[in-house]
């Protein structure tokens, strides 16, 4: 196997040659040839010396023409390569005129300038704008744009791209132009453009100053209905972001363009977000609770990003995390102060423990701002994103609210309009509040999750409470050693009633609260709790305050004691997720002894107690009885046996639904009123519980509960309610015609589509991979669309450990079949699939054996592309 390129390094970073002050684009749009004119003002940067030639970035590019101040340059003059141009050096500053052909239609990538159901779409970001025409592509280089589009009016009415609309008319053979003008300078990745047949839900919003700024949602006809979400999201976001962040929207129109070929959920190109359609159309009959908050959560991203992202941006694509870290504890913050807080927090924690640990304890582990990478692509990862995210919201734990906020009132005071680098804002974090972040700075280098091994002693007679704290990272590839983090660890000290003791350190004269920030730094820590009345309950780690792994030996009783009366949402719900943790793998263990797998007396206990606490919010109860996830599982074993983690889940779980079978009927009943579909806090929170009852009731196998299900599926008048029913007749035998039924009603939309090929992806009935295989002939599937790739054979790989890891090994072959043949379509869609096998090495041997196989057949593939290369070498490395 070979690398068709070298590695890029962070440290090798120079700053560049050559800037580009303006850019003036004129796209001719036809699907197959589509002509490029750009005109770029080009200075010599400073520091560079007099002759030097200038580079600039191209990729599947026909160049027809080349003018340099006005003059043509004949082929003699510059030296092209599949990547790039070489022109002659500049003086000081320049006007370049390169004239560019290209091809959207046949741009499966979906990266550059591609046609998508008879529109076109832009994708930039990372490295797309080299697609559409040679430039300085990288996000040090800021410019500012202006586009004029030129299209067949009758195919193409609506043509957006940054900015502001400046002017529109009529030309020749039926075509017509309109001109846009970008005010801010900003990096090539921000750039967009869209074109096609769209219709537009609009609406206004005034700013705190007072400034109007038209609001528009363009969608294919057909889809209006489906906008008004969007557009509340959108709007509370901007609302939100002024009395949290002081943050105005400063062009005359925000615009958000849905498309469902895309490779990602959404894109903050400058004032022209493109989305997904799965992040934006939604109605109660098409889309889940689940959808209308991750609608939520996408837009303010996006939206969001306008300060974080473009206002200010990157330096380098090393720094990624810098825009995506803040941005998603943006959005979750948003979306923490529109739902419950408690809530928010566990969902984000569990899937960043589920998909970031182990990322980071595999072949992929790398710092949130990474050292190197062969396609930055491959680097939007849970780490950079969501780990990123834990970091900047440990600046906000240790700071405070209001330190945060000085912080970021610094970090754009000091930046507006530049491209930074992760240490600047940890600067202005650090002298905005007069504090030393040194040591902080090594959560931007280190990778791995950190292990905090935790102990408590009480002292009767002195009356006081030791906790010591030992701090490791675990190696990572790369990075033997690694060195103790700064950190926050909340912690809270509970009585026997329950209650919150006061804390006092000892050293310190009075007690403060119930609950504690503490710093720590070194290797080993110890804090004294001095008046301490009787042995406490420790609550540690509240609210999830750093993304570490922490052990303390608690007994069951302890767990117990928690689920019932921790104030800390987070730490209740951990205690119950750390007791059903326990259980899963004493179950694992047992069965693998043949002996049977027992679910301790107590345990049930507490989850009818839970049930029967009608003071609870109801989303808390249904996300403590959820059980950890298979995947969950996996990360807690090691040479794992995938037949027999599904199977002591499964049984886990039939024990609890036999054993609380009235308590989950009772409040399934009393959930279940017949009243209509809402979507706010506590209707969705109502549904949660309900449906995790229906769920735990649909192991029984008796005719009442078939007919429940039935009904709940027939009779549901929103997506939410009816998708669950569905899913969990989906494990049944009774299932199938309710998934036939559900194909066929939906057949003509495609993000219900994508549930029902999910659904069949992530059956554990015998025969999932062939009903899969099947699927793919199905007229609504296509491997050239990345939500049906996702939706279909993402989530057979990676959802459905039992089948995907079948003892046959046809899931691994199935696999990578598919990620060759994806890889010569959409390379990054075949990457990410890629990452299927990335936890090879936690499987018993003859698995192992079968995943490294197929790793090693993808490796071997001619002309694989640096995407699939870089995630298929770095698994075979460890
Ligand atoms: N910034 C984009 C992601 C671009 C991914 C390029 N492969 C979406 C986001 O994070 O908001
Ligand atoms: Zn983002």
């Amino acid at each position: 196997m070979t690398a068709s390129r070298s590695a890029i390094r962070r440290l090798d970073y120079t700053a560049p040659a050559y800037l580009i002050d303006r850019v003036d684009l004129t796209f001719e749009l036809d699907e197959h040839s589509t002509r490029v004119l750009s005109r770029l003002v080009v200075k010599r940067n400073a520091d560079t010396a007099e002759g030097t030639p200038l580079v600039l970035h191209g990729e599947e590019l026909t160049l027809e023409a080349v003018k340099l101040d006005g003059a043509l340059l004949s082929p003699e003059q510059y030296t092209l390569s599949e990547r790039d141009i070489t022109l002659p050096a500049i003086a000081d500053t320049a006007i370049l005129e390169i004239c560019t052909r290209i091809d959207p239609a046949a741009n499966t990538a979906l990266s550059g300038l591609y046609a998508s159901n008879g529109n076109f779409i832009t994708q930039c970001e990372a490295e797309g704008f080299r697609r559409i025409t040679y430039y300085l592509d990288r996000p040090d280089v800021m410019a500012k744009f202006t586009t004029t589009i030129i299209a067949d009016k009758a195919r193409y009415p609506v043509l957006l791209s940054n900015g502001n609309r400046v002017g529109s008319g009529n030309s020749d053979k039926g075509r017509h132009w309109v001109k846009w003008v970008d005010p801010f300078r900003k990096p090539a990745y921000l750039f967009a453009l869209v074109a096609g047949r769209f219709v537009a839900l609009t609406d206004t919003f005034v700013t705190a100053s007072g400034r109007n700024v038209a609001l528009e949602i363009h969608v294919e006809p057909g889809n209006l209905d489906k906008c008004h979400h969007a557009m509340a999201a959108a709007k509370k976001a901007m609302r939100w972001d002024e009395e949290r962040f002081g943050l105005e929207y400063d062009l005359d129109a925000y615009m958000i363009v849905a498309t469902s070929d895309f490779n990602m959920g959404a894109m903050e190109n400058k004032g022209l977000n493109v989305f997904n359609t799965k992040y934006v159309l939604a109605r109660p009959d098409t889309a889940t609770d689940a959808d209308f908050d991750g609608i939520d959560s996408v837009v303010a991203h996006e939206y969001f990003h306008n300060w974080t992202g473009n206002r200010v941006t990157c330096r380098d694509w090393f720094q990624l995390s810098l825009k995506e870290g803040l941005t998603v504890y943006r959005d979750q913050e948003f979306s923490s102060d529109l739902g419950s807080r408690a809530v928010q927090r566990i969902q984000n924690v569990r899937s960043l423990r589920e998909a970031q640990f182990a990322e980071d304890s595999g072949p992929q582990a790398h710092p949130i701002r990474p050292d190197e990478y062969l396609e930055i692509n491959n680097f939007y990862t849970w780490t950079v994103y969501e780990k990123g995210a834990e970091v900047v919201r440990m600046y906000a734990t240790l700071l405070g609210r209001d330190g945060f906020r000085k912080g970021m009132d610094l970090y754009f005071k000091r930046h507006d309009g530049q491209a930074v680098t992760c240490d600047d804002f940890r600067a202005a974090m650090a002298d905005a509040n007069g504090v030393d972040l040194e040591q902080f700075g090594l959560w931007y280098k280190q990778a791995g999750t950190p292990v905090l091994d935790v102990e408590g002693v009480y002292d009767d007679t002195a009356r006081t409470w030791t906790l010591t704290v030992k701090q490791h990272t675990p190696a990572t590839p790369g990075q033997p050693d690694k060195l103790p983090l700064h950190l926050p660890l909340t912690v809270g000290l509970l009585d026997r009633r329950g209650q919150e003791l006061p804390l006092r350190l000892s050293g310190e004269t009075v007690a403060t609260g119930g609950s504690r920030v503490l710093a720590l730094r070194n290797a080993v820590e110890t804090f004294t709790f001095v008046d301490m009345p009787c042995q406490p309950v420790p609550s540690l780690l509240r609210d999830f305050s750093a993304p570490v792994r922490l052990n303390y030996a608690y007994t069951d009783d302890e767990l117990v004691f928690l689920m019932a009366n921790d104030n800390d949402a987070f730490a209740r719900w951990e205690a119950a997720n750390t007791y059903a943790g326990n259980l899963l793998r004493n179950a694992y263990h047992a069965l693998g002894r043949d002996e049977a797998a027992e679910v301790p007396q107590q345990f049930i206990d507490a989850f009818a107690k839970l049930l029967a606490n009608e003071q609870l919010d109801p989303a808390l109860v249904a996300l403590m009885l959820e059980l950890p996830s298979e995947n969950a599982l996996f990360e807690a074993l090691n040479e794992v046996d995938p037949g027999r983690v599904h199977q002591a889940r499964q049984t886990v779980k039939e024990t609890l639904a036999r054993e609380l079978r009235a308590l989950f009927l009772a409040i399934y009943q009393r959930l279940n009123d017949g009243s209509a579909y809402h979507y706010d806090g506590d209707a969705v929170a109502r549904r949660s519980l309900k449906n995790v009852c229906l769920d735990y009731l649909a192991e029984l196998d008796e005719p009442m509960i078939a007919e429940l299900l039935a009904n709940q599926y027939r009779r549901a008048d929103n997506m939410t309610d009816r998708l669950a029913a569905l899913a969990a007749l989906t494990q049944r035998d009774d299932g199938e015609p309710f998934l036939a039924d559900f194909g066929n009603v939906w057949q003509d939309d495609a993000l219900v589509m994508d549930k029902w090929f999910a659904l069949a992806a992530t059956s554990s009935r015998a025969g999932a991979l062939s009903r899969v295989e099947a699927l793919m002939q199905h007229p609504a599937f296509s491997l050239k669309n990345p939500n049906k790739v996702r939706a279909l054979i993402g989530a057979f790989c990676l959802r459905n450990p039992q089948h995907f890891h079948a003892a046959d090994g046809y899931g691994y072959a199935f696999a990578a079949d598919r990620i060759i043949e994806l890889d010569a379509i959409n390379p990054q869609i075949a990457a990410r699939m890629a990452s299927c096998f990335n936890r090879w090495t936690k499987l018993e041997p003859a698995r192992r054996a079968m995943m490294k196989g197929e790793l090693e057949r993808i490796a071997a593939v001619a002309g694989l592309s640096p995407d699939t290369f870089e995630i298929v070498s770095k698994a075979l490395a460890v």
